[in-house]
């Protein structure tokens, strides 16, 4: 595989999200300006400083789409993170100060190695790839977001998992005083999410530590969030702090709150409606107020991968 530096934000895209994120006190700075690889101009707009802010030795990878991709701002100021509040830019309006350093995986359940381990030894920086996906909310709008993470495959695999592991539960930090949402009853915090272990295995998942060649910023999940890239968003749970090898099928956040409207599989199918509205087409954000929407293609055209995991499963009743 190909191996290459990272430099893929352009200045006037940074110059832009600053423009945006700083709107009126937005200061002149040459460097800023000049430079495509400031990381601290986008660490002041709160991507979170780490040993490397800006990620290297990216592997590039077969699975990645050739669409467009989505603009920096796009992808860190619209999107849905419900511990910060409910609102698209509720996430980076509120999540600035979030400390995402120190931070620490708990593994538990059905595996030979189990423990609690920190970020760094978690998270293999020599595995790190590129996948750049498109992405389905049940919303029905889409991004296709260049992620930088670690195929979850190969971390499964590190821990063993026994027999009995037939599914893998994740937990999101519970931190009230920190994050605002969870102050409010619209989930049952802390958020949960979970994958049949053959999910878990399949090529296309990933556990992502970054975007556009640069750590997490915390609205999209920091330090360390899932990637389930022909599953309806709400699949994809960020600022994971819990993962365990369970035997039972795990009880979701949004299964939890409305399980007519969000399944445990939450596979894409536009043949399924919404209870409340049709799943056929999506609107792609940043193609503009009168773009037409696109049609939403099954699995989010994932199929070729992943069909076969579902074979025998009624997807309407599974949905
Ligand atoms: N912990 C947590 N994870 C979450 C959510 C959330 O509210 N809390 N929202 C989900 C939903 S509905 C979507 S669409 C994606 C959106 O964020 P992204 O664009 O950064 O992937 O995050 C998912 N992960
Ligand atoms: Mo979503």
């Amino acid at each position: 595989m190909r191996k290459r530096n990272y430099c893929k934000i352009n200045s006037s895209e940074i110059t832009s999200y600053n423009n945006y994120i700083n709107r009126r006190k937005f200061i002149k700075s040459a460097t800023l300006a000049g430079s495509a690889m400031m990381v601290a101009s986008v660490n002041g707009a709160n991507i979170p400083e780490t040993p490397q802010g800006k990620l290297s030795d990216i592997s590039s990878s077969i699975y990645s789409t050739d669409e467009k991709t989505n603009s920096i701002v796009d992808v860190t100021t619209y999107n849905n993170f419900y511990e910060f509040g409910t609102n698209k830019d509720d996430p980076y309006k509120n999540s600035k100060n979030f400390k995402t350093r120190p931070w620490s995986i708990e593994v538990s359940g059905h595996a030979e190695k189990t423990g609690v381990f920190n970020l760094e030894d978690f998270i293999k920086p020599h595995l790190l790839e590129e996948r750049i996906y498109r992405m389905r909310c049940v919303e029905a709008w889409s991004m296709v977001i260049p992620w930088v993470g670690i195929p979850l495959a190969k971390i499964v695999k590190q821990f063993k998992p026994l027999s009995k592991a037939k599914y893998v539960r994740f937990e999101t930090i519970h931190d009230k005083e920190n994050m605002i949402g969870q102050r409010y009853r619209i989930l049952k915090w802390p958020y949960r999410e979970g994958l049949t272990i053959s999910e878990a295995t399949n090529p296309l998942s990933i556990l992502a530590v970054g975007i556009y060649g640069y750590a997490l910023p915390n609205q999209n999940g920091a330090p360390l969030r899932l990637i389930v890239p022909w599953k309806y968003g709400f699949k994809g749970i960020k600022s994971i702090v819990k993962m365990s090898f369970v035997e039972q099928q795990p009880r979701t956040s949004w299964e939890m709150a409305a399980p007519d409207e969000y399944g445990f599989y939450a596979n894409v199918n536009p043949k399924v409606p919404h209870p409340r509205w049709s799943q056929a087409r999506e609107r792609r954000i940043g193609s503009g107020l009168f773009a037409e929407k696109i049609p939403t293609s099954m699995f989010n055209g994932y199929g070729e991968h992943v069909a076969h995991l579902y074979k025998g499963l009624n997807l309407r009743r599974h949905f």
